[in-house]
Formats: C-alpha cells, structure tokens, sequence
C-alpha cells in the first residue's frame, strides 16, 4: 500500500514491464466513490502508460466493496490477463468496516486460489477520509498505480 515507507515518487515506468496486448477488467466499487474514481484513473494512467489498448479494458462497477468479490468472480470467467478490484473503506462507529475489510479481502484470496487470472486487491481501508485522500493521488501517491502495476507483472507469470 502507498505509505510513507513505500510509495510511487521514484517510479520508474522504464523498468515496468510493456503490457501491450494483455486484457484487464476492473471492478470499482461506487461507495466512496470520489476516493475509488481517482484509484481508477491512477490505475488507468499507468495502464496506456504501458501500452494497453483502451478496448482491451472493461470497467464494471459494484455498489460497494463487498460487491467486489461477485464482480471480480464474474469477470474471472472472461478471458482476461488480470482483475483489478478497487474499493475504499472508510471506518465508521460501528463494526461494519471489519466486517466489509474481512471478507472482501477473504473472498478476493479465494479467488486467487482459483484456476483463473490473478484478481489484484486495491481496496484502500483507512480510519479516515485523509487516509483516503492521501494514497489516491494525494501525498502517499496513487495505490491505483501500484494495482496497475501488480496487474501486469502478475499477468505475466
Ligand atoms: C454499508 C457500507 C458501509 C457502512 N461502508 C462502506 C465503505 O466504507 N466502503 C464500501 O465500499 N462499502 C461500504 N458499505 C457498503 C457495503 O460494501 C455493501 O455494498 C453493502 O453492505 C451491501 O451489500
């Protein structure tokens, strides 16, 4: 995750491998949906970046993060080289962040255990708003980036 240890201002696009030819989906959770649209564009950016051809990605949206896994399973199912799940998370007063944080990064582990394409996890879980802003394009850069990038090298396993 972007963090103060670890984030995208030294990134090197040179050493990124090219992701010409290679089909992404990504599923984008509408919660939050200021902090997940800016984690799409970062992990957008990158991708042409890398030379993937705009028709070669396919977006579905879901209305939370808990959707993300039902959306990630169904897009397994369509030939492509990578999933990118993107939520964000934000802690409430009630016990439903651990809940929605637990099993939406349970169920996308699942689904890396499948035989299918690998699903990469950018779902943000943050105690505040800040958090949020911060790794979405904000002073810890863009975790939508790192997704991008995830998603390429593991599509290329
Ligand atoms: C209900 C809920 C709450 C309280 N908070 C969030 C959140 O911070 N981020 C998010 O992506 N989704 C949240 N949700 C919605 C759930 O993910 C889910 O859409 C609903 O529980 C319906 O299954």
């Amino acid at each position: 995750m972007s963090s103060s240890n670890n984030n995208l201002k030294n990134l090197d696009l040179e050493k990124i491998p090219s992701a010409k030819n290679l089909r992404f989906g990504i599923v984008v959770s509408k919660w939050n949906s200021k902090i997940t649209t800016n984690l799409l564009n970062g992990c957008l950016e990158l991708l042409y970046n890398k030379g993937v051809n705009k028709d070669d990605i396919d977006i579905l949206h879901v209305p939370g993060s808990f959707e993300l896994i039902y959306g990630c399973k169904t897009l397994q199912n369509k030939n492509y080289d990578s999933v990118i799940a993107i939520g964000s998370v934000i802690r409430g007063e009630t016990k439903h962040f651990d809940f929605i944080c637990n099993a939406t990064s349970n169920g996308i582990k699942d689904l890396n255990l499948l035989d299918k394409c690998p699903v990469i996890f950018c779902v943000l879980t943050d105690d505040n708003i800040q958090q949020s802003i911060d790794r979405s394009g904000g002073k810890y850069g863009n975790k939508g980036t790192e997704a991008a990038i995830a998603a390429i090298e593991m599509a290329l396993i």
